[in-house]
């Protein structure tokens, strides 16, 4: 398909006095998809859910309505608010609202993103469609060179299709976590996109359930500006680009001249049984740009983006140690030995402290580490000093690997949840709670 119109940006309900006022319905929605009608769930009768465009400073709040025939709710991804308001605990019965309200920080201009966050229940409704990206702007947007740049938001959203409804999760699909069929972009199978020479921006947002993208543009570096919720300090050339589960880049092309740029998806294995047994050798072609015009040499790209302090280790005051495990009779995932209980206090941080957490995996599965509220940074994986620095919501933790990294619990106190972002080991268990106080 050629030029998708996706993604309409949400229109808001009201915007008085600085506050937008937006809203999502969690619905039933007949969809067609690669060439077949199905009924899967939507967002205001989109998939993906319609984009929620904001500028730091902007104070919003999100109204959900959940007309669906079970519960259900919202959770903002990576939006640094507080955890009363987040609440992924609280659900709304089918007919019932949800209010949400938060503020885009000064620095936050990055890509964000909404699913729902009912335990138990967010594997099913997120592999059946519900899912939308947020995208907060700030000063580099409005300043060049992105300003002159192309800009292309992408969403990763895996589904499978089965006599006009989403294909069920099966026995195994719950612990290795189930891959669809059929790779969406923006809800379509390999949509091409026409765009001018010079400088391409493209916002990816992995919301799958499970799958993992390796993606690569072949003959093309990725410039990495932005990661989760923020910019980088500088764009780092990078060859091919690790998506997982929950995470977002933001990635510059060169685009020079006139040609075509596929996107791709490498294989990549994150369990012991290899890569998807549909991403072949050569990779899978996600999307293809035509480019056109006169040729553009060199394309500028930005020199500084923000600052991003490294953390002092002298201003540490704990350290903790999370270790995923799991079994398979009964089927569960667990941290630190425990699966979740939402009435269970799991860990403790003190409000304006810094903490470092030793994540440990010692399974042979990756698993994707998700803490709700408190960007971090990674410090190291395996005692490798990470090459870079950037505030992040999401990391992967590879099989036997431990990864450091730090927080800084400033702004909020109250309790918030930390999980795997494969969804199905979530579901079953892979989630705990911090009490900031
Ligand atoms: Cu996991």
């Amino acid at each position: 398909m050629k030029n998708s119109h996706y993604p309409a940006t949400l229109i808001p309900d009201t915007d008085q006095e600085g506050t937008l006022q937006f809203t999502l319905t969690a619905q039933q929605t007949l969809a067609s998809i690669a060439g077949a009608e199905a009924r899967i769930l939507s967002y205001n009768g989109s998939f993906p859910g319609p984009l929620l465009e904001l500028k730091e400073g902007d104070r919003v709040q999100v109204i959900f309505k959940n007309s669906l025939e079970e519960p259900s709710n919202l959770h903002l991804h990576g939006l640094f608010m507080s955890p009363g308001e987040d609440k992924p605990h609280v659900v709304a019965a089918p007919g019932e609202t949800l209010s949400y309200q938060f503020e885009a920080q000064a620095g936050s201009a990055g890509m964000y993103w909404y699913h729902p966050h009912a335990h138990g229940r967010v594997t099913r409704q997120l592999f059946k469609g519900l899912a939308g990206p947020i995208i907060v702007r700030g000063s580099q947007d409005f300043s060049e060179p992105l300003t002159s740049a192309t800009e292309k938001i992408l969403v990763l959203h895996d589904i499978q299709l089965q006599h006009g409804v989403v294909a069920p999760h099966e026995g195994m699909d719950w612990g290795r976590g189930k891959e669809g069929n059929l790779v969406l972009v923006n809800g379509e199978q390999q949509p091409s996109f026409d765009v001018p020479a010079g400088l391409l921006r493209l916002r990816l947002l992995n919301a799958s359930t499970a799958r993992y993208y390796q993606l690569q543009i072949p003959g093309k570096l990725l410039q990495l500006i932005g990661l989760d919720g923020s910019y980088l300090e500088r764009p780092v050339a990078l060859d091919k680009l690790l998506l997982v589960p929950g995470e977002r880049a933001d990635v510059l092309i060169e685009a020079t001249g006139a040609g075509v740029l596929k996107l791709l998806n490498l294989p990549y294995s994150r369990t012991p049984m290899g890569p998807s047994a549909d991403t072949p050798e050569e990779g899978a072609l996600l999307a293809r740009f035509d480019i056109s015009g006169e040729a553009v040499t060199p394309v500028a790209l930005p020199q500084k983006l923000r600052e991003i302090p490294s953390i002092d280790p002298g201003t540490v005051t704990a350290t903790k140690t999370l270790t995923f495990g799991g079994s398979m009779q009964p089927l569960e995932f667990t941290i630190n030995g425990k699966t979740f209980d939402h009435h269970r206090i799991d860990l403790e941080a003190t409000a304006g402290s810094t903490e470092v957490w030793e994540i440990v995996n010692p399974m042979g599965m990756d698993h994707p580490f998700h803490l709700h509220t408190f960007p971090f940074q990674v410090l190291s994986r395996n005692g490798v000093p990470e090459p870079f620095r950037a505030w992040r919501d999401v990391v992967n933790i590879k099989a036997n690997e431990r990864v450091k990294i730090a927080i800084p619990f400033s702004g909020y106190t109250g309790s918030v949840m930390y999980h795997c972002h494969i969804l199905e080991h979530e579901d079953k268990g892979m989630m705990g709670n911090l009490l900031v106080q």
